[in-house]
């Protein structure tokens, strides 16, 4: 039975359609139109009581947040090339950035955009320029997160500079313009821009 991924084309669903390229295997999309809240019908809630997207179902097996779908996929599909093996020291970097995506740039970007209050020391996403700067030293002198291995970990971290900088929310450092471009270059990212668009345009969604 193929993986099924419950979808829309603006939503981090389809950073999970990268995901799926990059580990090459076979997946369906199932359309959900947030929109309309169709993520909160009862059959999604049953799966994802967050109704939210992205939901993957690949057999008996339910994964939900875009960075736990990320990283299921590259140790189910592809431990050791996208994913470092658990007894590889590479793995500690790895998980490093993955969770720093979700855990600290997501909040941290919204913190800043939204003018939220909060104490540094308090906030687990912590002071502004310190993330930036930690993202930065992740990024210096390396192609990818790993060096000059890809893994799913610039496929999670590099989503979300993507997205934040395409919508203002994140400063435009060299660094982040740099390493977004080099992963516009991925033949799996294009194929997954290419059909989020067709579903895009098979709904009648503005682009
Ligand atoms: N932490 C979740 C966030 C999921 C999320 O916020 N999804 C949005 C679309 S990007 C959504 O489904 N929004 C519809 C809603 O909240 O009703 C993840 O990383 O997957």
């Amino acid at each position: 039975m193929p993986i099924t991924l419950y979808h829309h084309p603006f939503s981090r669903a389809a950073t999970a359609v990268w995901m799926l390229e990059e580990v090459g295997v076979p997946y369906e999309l199932a359309f959900v139109d947030i929109m309309k809240g169709g993520q909160k019908s009862a059959d999604l809630l049953a799966l994802n009581p967050m109704g939210k997207l992205p939901i993957l179902v690949d057999g008996d097996a339910v994964v939900t947040e875009s960075a736990a779908i990320g990283l299921y996929l590259a140790d189910r599909y592809s431990l050791g090339q996208l994913a470092p093996a658990p007894n590889d020291p590479a793995r500690a970097t790895y998980l490093r950035w993955s969770l720093f995506a979700p855990s600290v740039i997501e909040p941290g970007a919204m913190a800043k955009a939204a003018h939220w209050e909060f104490k540094p020391m308090q906030a687990g996403w912590g002071d502004h320029e310190a993330m930036l700067h930690a993202m930065e030293s992740a990024l210096a002198g390396r192609e990818f997160l790993l060096g000059p291995q890809f893994s799913m970990a610039d496929v999670i971290f590099g989503a979300t500079i993507r997205f934040m900088l395409r919508f203002n929310m994140l400063e435009a450092r060299p660094a982040f313009v740099a390493y977004s471009k080099r992963l516009a270059g991925r033949p799996a990212l294009q194929r997954a821009e290419a059909r989020n668009l067709a579903v895009a345009q098979e709904h009648g969604l503005q682009v």
